[in-house]
Parts: structure tokens; sequence; C-alpha cells
């Protein structure tokens, strides 16, 4: 009996430990991730995915961090005039039970330094940092360059 009663404090201690550990990711659920492949010599990167939030509580994208590049930027597109123009955002409002998408024309995340081209097939594996969330790792398949590609290259 007092076997019996050990084992139940151990599975119980264990599963509370589990969900402790898992909250990280449990509010936060990735869509449609993928990354351009680049040419030789190019230096910087796009990657694009739809974060969805199923907390009752906004989050926040603060950063994300990938061991292939020398940094990864929160960037947003918007046309100013005639030009359209890149700017490094401050992280990324995740409504409560909403979703924040980064699309091409739109937000994205921005590699920069890149250490070696994307080729098509890769998967980068990517690790996002959330105000809340805490940090959720990622993994984008490489996708050819289409031909709406938008002029990322000459740019940064
Ligand atoms: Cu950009």
């Amino acid at each position: 009996m007092k076997f019996f009663a050990q084992w139940i404090v151990f599975v119980s201690v264990f599963l509370w430990t589990q969900q402790v550990f898992s909250q990280a990711s449990n509010t936060i659920q990735i869509s449609d991730a993928y990354a351009r492949a680049t040419s030789p010599g190019q230096v910087v990167g796009a990657g694009y995915l739809t974060i969805s939030n199923l907390a009752n509580t906004n989050d926040r994208l603060l950063s994300a961090s990938f061991t292939r590049v020398g940094q990864v930027q929160i960037h947003e597109m918007k046309m100013e005039g005639d030009r359209m123009m890149m700017r490094e955002l401050n992280g990324l409002e995740i409504p409560a039970k909403g979703s924040a998408q980064l699309k091409p024309g739109g937000n994205h995340l921005m590699f920069m330094q890149l250490k070696e081209p994307f080729k098509e097939g890769d998967v980068l594996q990517v690790q996002l940092q959330f105000e809340k969330a805490g940090k959720v790792d990622i993994k984008l398949p490489v996708k050819a360059m289409g031909h709406s590609g938008m002029g990322h290259s000459k740019k940064h």
C-alpha cells in the first residue's frame, strides 16, 4: 500500500513537471512556415510563417535566432510613396486567440549575413523567442525562389 501511494506521488509530480515544461509551445502554433532559397553570394534571405496564439492573453514575438546566419531580424514591408521599403520591427504582437501572418510583401523574418546559401530541400531550424510562451523551435523548409520574388537582394 505504501508503495502504491509513493507511485501516485511520483506520477503526479511527473505529470506536473511535464505540463510546466511543455507550456512553452502549448499556446503558440506555427503553420505555413518556409524560407526562400538564396543564390550563391546572396547575403540575406527571408522566412515566412503564420503564428497563432491560443492563449487568452496577447503575446509578442521578441526575436529569432538561427545558427546559419549572423542575425535574424523581424521586418515589415510597406509602400512609402512609390517605393517598397523594409524596416526592422521591435517585436511583433500576436493577439490573444488570434494570429500574425508573415508573408511575401508583408512582415517577414529577415536572415542577415548568411554563412552559406539556403538550398531548396534544406530545413532551417530556427528558434523564436516569445514574451510569454518563451522559446519555440520551428522548422522552415526551403522553397525555390518563385517569379514573385521580392527585391530583397540589394536593399540591405
Ligand atoms: Cu527584410
